[in-house]
């Protein structure tokens, strides 16, 4: 490994350049080691020992060639993403550092380690050569932070692996193994075992070799692989839907197709613009914003850090039917094993059946090997009987979101489960306190509501009741990362954070249907926003019938009412809102129409037209209202967890940075003024922040 016994002696016996840096010169190699935790991100102090560093390789005579080395977890992992806001503007560019790099007349290796993601990798790329572990992982994933690799990867990647496979590495944002990238040619030799050490003989035998160094700048090798011209416009055609609303993906194509086409000096200056483009984005500000929320969403401040944490190896769940599978998948995948319990035999055998469908899906696809699917089936323990979840650590209740029926098998759960075990309910709304009642240890329950399908979406609401105990909360947020999911953790009220958000886009859309717009312009405009589907799509997805619709004492009193009575039910029949092919493809319906219409008439609305973004502001602003009622309840922690909560579990798009920090793009006071327009309160907390100039984004939860 990379902190092998070289590496321990290259920095025991090393000068120290700086705080983050040290130099050794080892069997007639300058090793350079950089040591940032937690990621040796490029701040303004590891620029500065690497420019220092490479000085003194350059004008040492003792060094024949230079290796650049990390200590801790991973070689560099891109520029500090941190300093984009504030940068330190007394270190040196990251453009002269490698610039510096490139220029060293003496054989540069780079030895990786862990991920060279970003700026590391193109730090790397202007090294002569790249070793690595082979596990380790290279990438240029800036496109996720709405940017393009700007120190010069969008040039020279191409050089090495030709412009498909680096279109896919950038614009894709997919990083490749160091044994992949071996195939490629961006790596130049895997090294089992002591990284450095095996470093260090590659560079001495560059060295020794007396050819001189070709710089990547200067190899046109990747260039000249076969590729047609319209390489670019078929990339563009095949990913125009992964690409839907994101500016950085064109702006990468762009600067590959300048790779192919320009001189490297010409092609630097365009990828210049193109970057300066992207990082001046308000896309890409909002992409910045959610990865720094995404890792803060785990910080309880009325927490203490030494919170114990209990220990959770093994996991029951209750309820085998489409959550209480997905969830037990979770664990089963965390390599914990999971006792699934079901009343009845059939029901039971179906969750078993979908689980393994699942794994087998998987395997098909590649990301599972058969032996992978069998080791986790067998942590799998079918059980009819609750009594078997005596020894569970965690049990996780996911049966109908019916009160009575939970708080009968919370009550069932106090008898059976050992003392100091968690009682979790995946309740997407119900009152988490009345079911902590039902035992005589509330303590010790708490709610985990995953998203469906459970084993794929990564957002889990953890609800803390008012009597959950600390170590209960910070095991659920510690448990979350090892089951690799993000955890937001709210207070008790209906529909929590995400599902209490979204309600307002609801209602707003079926009020909106009578004063003109139809259903399918309505969401026209919001897949224009960039949600995968609007909200009546969504209803036919989900089912007309099971949101709250009753046959019994249904009195054609609404829209969806009327279309449940005549049997339209959603996909599920054939049509709903829309009418729907036999391939499930989606047509505006005149049966809809025409009840839409007939409603408008009996509403008393003039029915008029509605451009789009007026119909995203009647839906989107009252749920930024909600939210910001959400905080001064003290419900959510912090604006950007309601932000993670949306992007993750409703597929919120991304690059608006979620609805708070979208909110403060659009302007607080408009969104008030707005709101009061379209017969809505605003909330007193959004007055206040307009009034005082305030941000929404940057606001914790009051209580
Ligand atoms: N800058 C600053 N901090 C970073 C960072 C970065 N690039 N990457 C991670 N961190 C922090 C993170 O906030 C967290 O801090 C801690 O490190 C652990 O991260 C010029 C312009 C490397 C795969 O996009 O993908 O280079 O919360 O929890 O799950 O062209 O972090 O502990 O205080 O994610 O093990 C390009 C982003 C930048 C890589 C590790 N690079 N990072 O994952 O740990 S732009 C990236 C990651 C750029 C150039 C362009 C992951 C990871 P804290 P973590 P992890």
């Amino acid at each position: 490994m990379a902190n092998g016994q070289t590496l321990e002696a290259a920095q025991g016996g090393a000068d120290r350049i700086n705080s983050v840096t040290t130099y050794a010169c080892i069997e007639s190699v300058a090793v350079i080691t950089i040591d940032s935790p937690p990621v040796n991100a490029l701040s303004g102090d590891v620029r500065r020992g690497l420019l220092a560093g490479f000085r003194r390789a350059h004008e040492d005579p003792t060094a024949q060639a230079v290796v650049l080395a990390c200590a801790g977890r991973t070689f560099i992992a891109g520029a500090d993403i941190r300093e984009f806001d504030a940068p330190d503007t007394d270190a040196p560019g990251l453009h002269a550092v490698l610039d510096a790099i490139e220029a060293c007349p003496k054989p540069t290796v780079a030895a990786i380690h862990g991920t060279a993601l970003g700026g590391g990798l193109e730090t790397a790329l202007c090294c002569h050569f790249r070793v690595a572990l082979p596990e380790a992982k290279l990438g240029l994933p800036e496109v996720a932070l709405g940017l393009l690799p700007g120190a010069g990867g969008t040039q020279r990647l191409p050089r090495i692996v030709g412009a498909e496979a680096a279109l896919e590495m950038m614009a894709l944002g997919k990083p490749v193994t160091a044994t992949k990238g071996q195939a490629m040619g961006l790596v130049d030799a895997l090294i089992e075992g002591d990284l450095l050490a095996g470093a260090i003989a590659f560079a001495q035998d560059a060295a020794r070799s007396g050819t001189a160094a070709v710089r990547v700048r200067d190899r046109t090798g990747g260039l000249a692989l076969p590729h047609d011209a319209h390489v670019f416009d078929e990339f563009r055609r095949a990913n125009a839907r992964a690409f839907r609303g994101y500016e950085a993906p064109e702006n990468i194509v762009r600067a590959v197709e300048a790779a192919v086409t320009l001189p490297f000096a010409d092609g630097m200056k365009r990828e210049a613009e193109l970057f300066a483009e992207l990082f001046a984005s308000r896309q890409s500000a909002a992409l910045r914003y959610l990865f720094f929320a995404e890792r803060q969403t785990a910080r309880v401040p009325d927490l203490p850090a030494a919170t114990p944490i209990r220990p959770i190896a093994t996991v029951g769940v209750i309820g085998a039917g489409t959550m209480g599978s997905g969830i037990a998948m979770n664990f089963l995948n965390a390599g914990l094993p999971v006792t699934l319990v079901e009343r009845e035999e059939p029901a039971l055998e179906r969750g078993l059946a979908a689980i393994r469908r699942n794994y087998e899906v998987s395997q098909a696809k590649g990301k599972l090997t058969a032996q992978a699917l069998e080791e986790r089936m067998a942590l799998l323990r079918p059980s009819l009987d609750m009594a078997d979840l005596a020894q569970a650590d965690l049990v996780i209740e996911a049966v109908f979101e019916r009160m009575d029926l939970k708080q009968e098998i919370f009550a069932r759960l106090d008898q059976v489960a050992r003392p100091g075990a968690i009682l979790a309910t995946n309740t997407s709304f119900l009152d988490v306190d009345a079911i902590a009642a039902a035992t005589c240890r509330p303590a010790d329950v708490i709610g985990l509501h995953f998203f469906s399908p459970a084993n794929v979406m990564r957002l889990l609401e953890v609800v803390r009741g008012g009597a959950t105990a600390p170590d209960v909360i910070a095991t659920a947020m510690s448990l979350a990362r090892t089951i690799r999911k993000v955890p937001v953790l709210s207070r008790v009220c209906d529909g929590f954070i995400a599902n209490r958000m979204m309600t307002p886009r609801m209602n707003a859309a079926q009020a909106l249907i009578l004063e003109g717009p139809m259903p399918w312009e309505v969401d026209r405009a919001l897949v224009d926003y960039g949600f995968a589907m609007g909200p009546f799509a969504m209803l036919d997805l989900v089912g007309l019938d099971v949101i709250g619709w009753d046959a019994a004492t249904s009195n054609s009193s609404s829209i969806t009412q009327v279309l449940c009575e005549i049997g339209r039910w959603g996909q599920k029949r054939e049509g709903g809102f829309y009418d729907y092919d036999a391939a499930r493809r989606a047509t505006p319906s005149p049966v809809t129409e025409g009840v839409v219409r007939d409603f408008q008439s009996r509403s008393g609305h003039q029915a008029r037209t509605f451009v789009p973004q007026a119909i995203v502001e009647r839906l989107l602003f009252p749920v930024v209202n909600e939210g910001a009622r959400i905080l001064e309840e003290g419900i959510a922690l912090r604006a950007s967890d309601i932000d993670v909560a949306l992007v993750m579990g409703y597929g919120w798009p991304p690059f608006t940075g979620g609805p708070m920090f979208w909110a403060d793009g659009i302007g607080l006071q408009r969104i008030v003024d707005a709101l009061e327009a379209m017969g809505e309160t605003p909330s007193e907390l959004l007055r206040r922040l307009a009034r005082e100039g305030g941000a929404l984004s940057t606001c914790t939860g009051q209580a």
